[in-house]
């Protein structure tokens, strides 16, 4: 695959939907309904239990021609059979970027410099199952014999994100015997917040880290094992109530964590593509080796998908073209994830990072700045509490936000009408944002001219609603490679590569040089800049030195 991209607003694919853009930005989506009675049916996409409704776009059916057209002219085919293929398709780590490997089947081939990389992939998953099932069943003791009760995960970033985003999303499914808590934030609190109440004879921690460097995670590590040997006083006790997750033997070794109670992952694995890697070994103990392996099938059908469904009918494609069709044509500058699902709650904040630590890149592949929009700002919040705060703005505002809303027809937790409450607002939301009320509907009701204004909704305002029968480990898994591939799509199309995040490596820089100035190891005259300078002199005045 080379690396030499044309920039994307160069392709006549590009330039043509700039024309039909003009075109079809002003129509009305009532107008394309009323139009075509069987719009809704027909703009909509089911495949792998996953039901996709993009009728309520801003978008004809050429416009989707368009669209695939550009996805075409951007390679995106050949750019899917790299990343699949093993190809080095994260070039400036020089690196292949193959989760997909991490949820094939025993007897799959997937390569990275020619090695077939899923037999090792399912001795981690097979060693991963054994500690888990022992811990589940009380058969691992911590330093004074008593079963493991709590399991603390230490992590930030993609180590972080992806198991406690899965924990929350398949708390239903989890052993509640067991209490599980993350860490992440390098801020005390957070570490403190979540031990305080465990009692360290009964606490496993999982170190999840694919460096086994990072600061944050480093320090709360430390952290956790000066608590461990401050209660059970003994440096034996950390082979008990340690285990690490790391693609670094050689750290975890001097941090004192036995190879035996290492889960070891790989470098063509990135950080926020890991939860289907040993990152989810607290995944794994909260639901089980079969519930792990039945969300690990469901991302590997939706990966079979966007590997070979014609893009018409490709669920990330379709997905991914529609995000850049609003970023990069109507200028939308976010994309909200409306989940009508509770469990979900931490779904949004996975996908920020999934697709702004991806996407977030202002040159192409090939070093050049882009002379285009690259990825929006993903947000969102579980409905129905996103109603009561920010979907004023979604509905009258001068924003246009493209929406995902996403629900499950069969609840887990059935109590009276609540799933059927759920379901009608989340339905009615997409419905309101769409055709919205005119004046003169509002004369109709009887509403006074003055306040018309105030209670019109102009409509057009865009969504997809993704539907599925139920949250299940696979259906979980279904969607966040949904997203993953989407996200894909969108940096193919971008000509971007989605696989690093360099533009997280200068605040580390700069907070290490900051360090020494404020824990008075150097004295004198700040090196900062003179805001920088007077902050950490205020600091400094404030803390009381
Ligand atoms: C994700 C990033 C980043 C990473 C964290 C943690 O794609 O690479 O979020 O996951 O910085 O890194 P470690 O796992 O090495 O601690």
């Amino acid at each position: 695959m080379s690396t030499n991209h044309r920039p994307s607003c160069k392709l006549t694919a590009w330039q043509a939907l700039e024309t039909h853009y003009r075109k079809v930005s002003e129509l009305p989506l009532r107008k394309l309904f009323s139009d075509d009675p069987k719009r809704g049916e027909r703009l909509a996409v089911e495949a792998i239990g996953i039901y996709l409704d993009y009728s309520k776009h801003r978008i004809t059916d050429e416009t989707v021609k368009l669209l695939l057209q550009l996805a075409a002219a951007s390679g995106l085919g050949d750019h899917i059979e790299a990343m699949f293929r093993g190809d080095k398709v994260n070039v400036t780590e020089g690196r292949a970027a193959l989760h997909v490997a991490l949820r094939a089947g025993k007897g799959q081939t997937m390569l990275v410099d020619g090695i077939n990389v899923v037999p090792q992939v399912h001795a981690v998953l097979d060693k991963m199952a054994g500690f888990a099932n022992r811990l589940r069943s009380g058969g691992w003791k911590g330093h004074t014999g008593k079963p493991i009760r709590n399991v603390v995960n230490i992590g930030i970033g993609g180590s972080d994100l992806g198991p406690v985003m899965a924990y929350e999303a398949l708390r239903y499914y989890s052993q509640r015997g067991l209490t599980f808590r993350f860490v992440s934030n390098i801020d005390g609190t957070d570490f403190i917040e979540a031990t305080h109440d465990l009692d360290a004879e009964e606490t496993l921690f999982i170190i999840t880290s694919k460096t086994f460097k990072t600061l944050e995670t480093m320090t709360n590590a430390h952290s956790a094992r000066d608590w461990i040997l401050a209660a059970l006083k003994s440096p034996d006790a950390v082979a008990k109530h340690f285990v690490a997750v790391s693609s670094n033997a050689q750290e975890v070794a001097k941090f004192g964590i036995d190879a035996d109670h290492m889960f070891t992952f790989w470098d063509w694995v990135g950080g926020r593509y890991s939860m289907c890697s040993a990152i989810g070994l607290s995944t794994m103990v909260a639901i089980g080796p079969e519930h792990f392996r039945a969300m690990l099938d469901g991302f590997q059908q939706m990966d079979g998908h966007f590997r070979s469904a014609p893009f018409e009918q490709n669920l990330p494609v379709l997905m991914g073209l529609l995000a850049v069709w609003y970023n990069n044509f109507f200028g939308a500058e976010t994309l909200a994830v409306l989940p009508y699902e509770q469990y979900l709650k931490r779904f949004p904040a996975y996908l920020q990072q999934l697709a702004m630590e991806s996407n977030g890149k202002h040159v192409s592949t090939d070093g050049a700045n882009v002379a285009h929009q690259t990825c929006p700002i993903y947000w969102g919040e579980v409905g129905s509490n996103g109603q009561h705060s920010f979907y004023q703005l979604l509905h009258q505002g001068t924003k246009l936000v493209p929406c995902d809303f996403i629900g499950f027809a069969r609840p887990l937790n059935p109590l009276g009408r609540h799933h059927d409450l759920l379901l009608a607002n989340m339905f009615a939301q997409a419905e309101a944002l769409a055709f919205g009320k005119t004046s003169q509907e509002l004369g109709r009701e009887g509403v006074p001219a003055w306040q018309a204004p105030h209670k019109t909704f102009e409509g057009n305002r865009p969504s997809s609603t993704i539907l599925v029968e139920r949250l299940t480990p696979m259906a979980l898994g279904k969607l966040v490679a949904l997203y993953e591939h989407s996200v894909f799509t969108q940096g193919v199309i971008w000509g971007i590569n989605s696989f690093d995040q360099w533009g997280v490596e200068l605040g580390k820089e700069l907070a290490m040089q900051i360090l020494p100035e404020l824990d008075g190891q150097s004295k004198g005259q700040s090196k900062q800049d003179s805001s920088t300078g007077a902050l950490i002199q205020r600091y400094l005045t404030l803390k009381g030195q």
